[in-house]
Protein backbone atom coordinates (compact mmCIF):
# COMPACT_ATOMS: atom_id res chain seq x y z
CA UNK A 1 0.00 0.00 0.00
CA UNK A 2 2.66 2.24 0.71
CA UNK A 3 4.73 1.39 -2.50
CA UNK A 4 1.70 2.33 -4.07
CA UNK A 5 0.99 5.69 -2.44
CA UNK A 6 4.48 6.87 -2.94
CA UNK A 7 4.22 5.88 -6.75
CA UNK A 8 0.66 8.05 -6.93
CA UNK A 9 2.63 11.01 -5.16
CA UNK A 10 5.09 11.10 -7.88
CA UNK A 11 2.80 10.44 -11.14
CA UNK A 12 -0.10 12.63 -9.68
CA UNK A 13 1.27 16.30 -11.13
CA UNK A 14 1.64 14.73 -14.36
CA UNK A 15 -1.62 12.98 -15.44
CA UNK A 16 -3.37 15.83 -12.95
CA UNK A 17 -5.93 16.66 -16.14
CA UNK A 18 -6.27 13.20 -16.56
CA UNK A 19 -7.25 12.84 -12.70
CA UNK A 20 -9.70 15.81 -12.93
CA UNK A 21 -11.52 13.79 -15.94
CA UNK A 22 -11.88 10.91 -13.88
CA UNK A 23 -13.32 12.70 -10.92
CA UNK A 24 -16.17 14.50 -13.16
CA UNK A 25 -16.90 11.27 -14.80
CA UNK A 26 -17.68 10.17 -11.28
CA UNK A 27 -15.53 7.14 -9.55
CA UNK A 28 -14.35 9.37 -6.51
CA UNK A 29 -17.64 10.90 -6.37
CA UNK A 30 -18.73 7.41 -4.97
CA UNK A 31 -15.90 7.20 -2.68
CA UNK A 32 -13.40 5.12 -4.08
CA UNK A 33 -9.39 6.52 -4.10
CA UNK A 34 -7.37 6.47 -6.89
CA UNK A 35 -5.25 4.25 -5.34
CA UNK A 36 -7.71 1.43 -4.97
CA UNK A 37 -9.51 2.71 -8.30
CA UNK A 38 -6.58 1.70 -10.34
CA UNK A 39 -5.56 -1.50 -8.13
CA UNK A 40 -9.44 -2.97 -8.63
CA UNK A 41 -9.21 -2.15 -12.25
CA UNK A 42 -5.68 -3.38 -12.47
CA UNK A 43 -4.32 -0.24 -13.59
CA UNK A 44 -0.92 1.58 -12.93
CA UNK A 45 -0.49 5.16 -12.78
CA UNK A 46 2.45 4.39 -14.69
CA UNK A 47 3.95 5.84 -17.96
CA UNK A 48 1.10 3.88 -20.31
CA UNK A 49 -1.75 5.16 -17.37
CA UNK A 50 -5.11 6.61 -19.93
CA UNK A 51 -7.75 7.67 -18.66
CA UNK A 52 -9.58 5.09 -21.50
CA UNK A 53 -7.91 2.49 -19.62
CA UNK A 54 -9.09 2.92 -16.37
CA UNK A 55 -12.62 3.55 -17.42
CA UNK A 56 -12.85 0.50 -19.72
CA UNK A 57 -11.63 -1.80 -16.70
CA UNK A 58 -13.70 0.26 -14.58
CA UNK A 59 -16.48 -0.64 -16.16
CA UNK A 60 -16.24 -4.32 -16.88
CA UNK A 61 -15.52 -4.42 -13.48
CA UNK A 62 -18.60 -3.02 -12.82
CA UNK A 63 -20.22 -5.26 -14.60
CA UNK A 64 -18.72 -8.01 -12.83
CA UNK A 65 -19.71 -7.05 -9.44
CA UNK A 66 -23.58 -6.47 -11.29
CA UNK A 67 -23.51 -10.05 -12.80
CA UNK A 68 -22.95 -11.78 -9.33
CA UNK A 69 -25.13 -9.51 -7.74
CA UNK A 70 -27.87 -10.47 -10.14
CA UNK A 71 -29.65 -13.35 -9.29
CA UNK A 72 -31.21 -14.99 -12.26
CA UNK A 73 -34.60 -15.60 -10.80
CA UNK A 74 -35.22 -12.55 -8.91
CA UNK A 75 -38.39 -10.51 -10.16
CA UNK A 76 -38.70 -7.08 -10.65
CA UNK A 77 -41.66 -5.50 -8.81
CA UNK A 78 -45.02 -5.75 -11.16
CA UNK A 79 -48.00 -3.15 -10.15
CA UNK A 80 -51.94 -3.41 -10.83
CA UNK A 81 -53.20 -1.97 -13.88
CA UNK A 82 -54.70 0.93 -11.45
CA UNK A 83 -50.92 2.01 -11.36
CA UNK A 84 -50.38 2.43 -14.76
CA UNK A 85 -48.78 5.76 -16.12
CA UNK A 86 -50.51 7.84 -18.83
CA UNK A 87 -49.73 8.92 -21.14
CA UNK A 88 -46.50 6.96 -21.11
CA UNK A 89 -43.55 9.11 -21.78
CA UNK A 90 -42.19 8.62 -25.50
CA UNK A 91 -37.77 8.38 -25.62
CA UNK A 92 -35.89 7.98 -27.95
CA UNK A 93 -32.17 9.26 -29.75
CA UNK A 94 -34.65 11.16 -31.68
CA UNK A 95 -38.37 13.57 -31.58
CA UNK A 96 -41.35 11.17 -31.48
CA UNK A 97 -42.47 12.41 -35.39
CA UNK A 98 -39.29 10.55 -36.30
CA UNK A 99 -40.01 7.49 -35.30
CA UNK A 100 -39.48 4.34 -37.95
CA UNK A 101 -42.22 3.13 -39.39
CA UNK A 102 -41.65 -0.77 -40.35
CA UNK A 103 -43.59 -2.09 -43.12
CA UNK A 104 -45.63 -4.54 -41.84
CA UNK A 105 -46.51 -6.36 -44.88
CA UNK A 106 -42.73 -6.90 -45.54
CA UNK A 107 -41.02 -6.80 -41.97
CA UNK A 108 -39.13 -10.05 -40.82
CA UNK A 109 -37.24 -10.60 -38.00
CA UNK A 110 -33.60 -11.79 -38.86
CA UNK A 111 -31.65 -13.93 -36.92
CA UNK A 112 -28.11 -14.41 -36.90
CA UNK A 113 -25.25 -15.82 -34.94
CA UNK A 114 -25.35 -18.83 -32.45
CA UNK A 115 -28.52 -19.84 -33.34
CA UNK A 116 -29.46 -22.96 -34.59
CA UNK A 117 -32.56 -22.19 -36.49
CA UNK A 118 -32.01 -19.00 -38.22
CA UNK A 119 -34.96 -18.55 -40.39
CA UNK A 120 -36.50 -15.38 -39.90
CA UNK A 121 -39.77 -15.01 -37.94
CA UNK A 122 -43.05 -12.91 -38.58
CA UNK A 123 -44.90 -11.14 -36.11
CA UNK A 124 -47.73 -13.26 -36.97
CA UNK A 125 -45.34 -16.28 -36.14
CA UNK A 126 -44.22 -14.84 -32.61
CA UNK A 127 -48.14 -14.55 -32.15
CA UNK A 128 -48.57 -17.95 -32.41
CA UNK A 129 -46.11 -18.72 -29.81
CA UNK A 130 -47.19 -18.40 -25.76
CA UNK A 131 -47.69 -14.76 -25.20
CA UNK A 132 -47.58 -13.31 -21.21
CA UNK A 133 -48.43 -10.06 -19.93
CA UNK A 134 -46.74 -7.93 -17.63
CA UNK A 135 -46.71 -4.27 -15.76
CA UNK A 136 -43.69 -3.06 -14.69
CA UNK A 137 -41.26 0.05 -14.05
CA UNK A 138 -39.54 1.37 -16.86
CA UNK A 139 -36.56 3.57 -15.71
CA UNK A 140 -34.49 5.76 -17.85
CA UNK A 141 -31.48 7.54 -17.13
CA UNK A 142 -32.46 10.78 -18.15
CA UNK A 143 -34.51 10.74 -14.73
CA UNK A 144 -37.63 9.66 -15.25
CA UNK A 145 -39.74 6.35 -14.70
CA UNK A 146 -43.01 4.97 -15.74
CA UNK A 147 -45.00 2.40 -15.09
CA UNK A 148 -46.66 0.55 -18.61
CA UNK A 149 -47.91 -3.64 -19.54
CA UNK A 150 -46.23 -5.07 -22.31
CA UNK A 151 -47.05 -8.56 -23.63
CA UNK A 152 -45.42 -10.90 -25.98
CA UNK A 153 -43.36 -13.73 -26.11
CA UNK A 154 -41.63 -14.71 -22.59
CA UNK A 155 -37.71 -14.14 -24.55
CA UNK A 156 -36.49 -17.46 -22.98
CA UNK A 157 -39.62 -19.08 -24.86
CA UNK A 158 -37.88 -17.54 -28.08
CA UNK A 159 -34.77 -18.47 -27.23
CA UNK A 160 -35.21 -22.08 -26.78
CA UNK A 161 -37.22 -22.29 -29.76
CA UNK A 162 -34.89 -21.20 -32.04
CA UNK A 163 -31.89 -23.28 -30.43
CA UNK A 164 -29.90 -19.84 -28.96
CA UNK A 165 -26.68 -21.44 -27.66
CA UNK A 166 -27.27 -21.29 -23.96
CA UNK A 167 -23.70 -20.99 -23.43
CA UNK A 168 -22.92 -17.90 -25.14
CA UNK A 169 -21.97 -14.77 -23.42
CA UNK A 170 -24.68 -12.14 -25.25
CA UNK A 171 -27.75 -11.53 -27.13
CA UNK A 172 -27.37 -8.61 -29.10
CA UNK A 173 -30.00 -6.51 -31.20
CA UNK A 174 -30.15 -4.08 -34.60
CA UNK A 175 -33.34 -1.62 -34.71
CA UNK A 176 -35.08 0.03 -37.33
CA UNK A 177 -33.63 3.34 -36.50
CA UNK A 178 -29.82 2.04 -36.27
CA UNK A 179 -30.35 1.84 -32.48
CA UNK A 180 -28.44 -0.97 -31.09
CA UNK A 181 -28.40 -2.92 -27.48
CA UNK A 182 -27.05 -6.31 -26.14
CA UNK A 183 -27.85 -8.26 -22.66
CA UNK A 184 -26.22 -11.08 -21.06
CA UNK A 185 -27.11 -14.17 -21.63
CA UNK A 186 -28.82 -14.79 -17.61
CA UNK A 187 -31.00 -11.65 -18.44
CA UNK A 188 -31.65 -12.67 -21.72
CA UNK A 189 -33.24 -16.06 -20.06
CA UNK A 190 -34.77 -14.11 -16.78
CA UNK A 191 -38.66 -15.04 -16.88
CA UNK A 192 -40.23 -11.66 -17.07
CA UNK A 193 -38.04 -10.38 -20.41
CA UNK A 194 -40.28 -10.54 -22.83
CA UNK A 195 -40.35 -10.17 -26.90
CA UNK A 196 -43.26 -7.54 -26.81
CA UNK A 197 -45.84 -7.09 -29.24
CA UNK A 198 -48.35 -5.16 -27.48
CA UNK A 199 -48.66 -1.97 -25.40
CA UNK A 200 -51.64 -1.99 -23.05
CA UNK A 201 -53.42 -4.36 -24.56
CA UNK A 202 -53.05 -3.21 -28.39
CA UNK A 203 -50.31 -3.69 -31.02
CA UNK A 204 -47.40 -1.75 -29.97
CA UNK A 205 -47.95 1.60 -31.74
CA UNK A 206 -44.80 3.23 -33.84
CA UNK A 207 -43.50 5.29 -30.82
CA UNK A 208 -43.48 2.49 -28.55
CA UNK A 209 -41.41 0.23 -30.65
CA UNK A 210 -43.38 -1.34 -33.74
CA UNK A 211 -43.50 -4.19 -34.16
CA UNK A 212 -41.96 -5.42 -31.02
CA UNK A 213 -39.79 -4.08 -28.32
CA UNK A 214 -37.05 -6.31 -25.77
CA UNK A 215 -38.95 -5.80 -22.67
CA UNK A 216 -36.11 -6.28 -19.81
CA UNK A 217 -37.82 -4.61 -16.49
CA UNK A 218 -34.66 -5.89 -14.53
CA UNK A 219 -32.55 -3.13 -16.93
CA UNK A 220 -32.62 0.50 -17.23
CA UNK A 221 -34.91 1.77 -20.15
CA UNK A 222 -32.17 2.05 -22.97
CA UNK A 223 -31.60 -1.24 -22.51
CA UNK A 224 -35.17 -1.80 -23.58
CA UNK A 225 -34.72 -1.74 -27.92
CA UNK A 226 -37.54 -0.56 -29.63
CA UNK A 227 -38.33 -1.58 -33.45
CA UNK A 228 -36.27 -4.88 -33.27
CA UNK A 229 -35.21 -5.97 -36.83
CA UNK A 230 -32.04 -8.42 -36.02
CA UNK A 231 -31.52 -10.23 -33.18
CA UNK A 232 -27.94 -12.52 -32.34
CA UNK A 233 -26.03 -14.56 -30.30
CA UNK A 234 -22.26 -14.21 -29.68
CA UNK A 235 -19.81 -14.64 -27.74
CA UNK A 236 -18.10 -10.98 -28.91
CA UNK A 237 -19.40 -8.13 -26.58
CA UNK A 238 -21.33 -6.24 -28.70
CA UNK A 239 -22.24 -2.95 -26.99
CA UNK A 240 -24.94 -0.67 -27.55
CA UNK A 241 -25.91 2.62 -29.25
CA UNK A 242 -25.47 4.55 -25.43
CA UNK A 243 -23.60 1.86 -23.78
CA UNK A 244 -20.46 2.62 -26.60
CA UNK A 245 -21.35 6.47 -25.53
CA UNK A 246 -20.19 5.56 -21.81
CA UNK A 247 -23.27 4.78 -20.27
CA UNK A 248 -22.65 0.98 -17.73
CA UNK A 249 -23.16 -1.93 -20.18
CA UNK A 250 -24.36 -3.83 -17.23
CA UNK A 251 -27.04 -1.36 -15.63
CA UNK A 252 -29.24 -3.29 -13.51
CA UNK A 253 -32.10 -1.04 -12.49
N1 LIG B 1 -34.79 1.56 -31.25
C1 LIG B 1 -34.66 2.31 -30.14
N2 LIG B 1 -34.90 1.74 -28.94
C2 LIG B 1 -34.77 2.48 -27.81
C3 LIG B 1 -34.35 3.83 -27.84
C4 LIG B 1 -34.09 4.41 -29.12
O1 LIG B 1 -33.73 5.59 -29.27
N3 LIG B 1 -34.27 3.62 -30.25
N4 LIG B 1 -34.23 4.56 -26.65
C5 LIG B 1 -34.16 3.82 -25.40
C6 LIG B 1 -34.42 4.63 -24.22
S1 LIG B 1 -33.14 5.61 -23.66
C7 LIG B 1 -35.61 4.59 -23.54
S2 LIG B 1 -35.86 5.42 -22.09
C8 LIG B 1 -36.74 3.77 -24.04
C9 LIG B 1 -38.00 4.61 -24.20
O2 LIG B 1 -39.08 3.79 -24.56
P1 LIG B 1 -40.54 4.37 -24.69
O3 LIG B 1 -40.55 5.35 -25.88
O4 LIG B 1 -41.42 3.21 -24.92
O5 LIG B 1 -40.84 5.11 -23.42
O6 LIG B 1 -36.44 3.15 -25.29
C10 LIG B 1 -35.13 2.64 -25.39
N5 LIG B 1 -35.04 1.87 -26.61
MO1 LIG C 1 -33.72 6.08 -21.50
Amino acid sequence: MKRRDEKLAVNLRDIAPEIKNIERRLFLRQGLSLGALTMLTGCDLGSGFSVQKVLDNMSKWNDGVQAAIFSPTTLAPTYPESAITKPFPFNAFYAESKAPVVNRSTYSLKLSGKIADRKPWTVADLRALPQESQITRHICVEGWSAIGKWSGVPFHIFLDRVGADKDAKYVGFKCADNYYSSIDMPTARHPQTILALDFADDELPVKYGYPMKLRVPTKLGFKNPKHIVEIFVTNDYPGGYWEDEGYNWYSGS
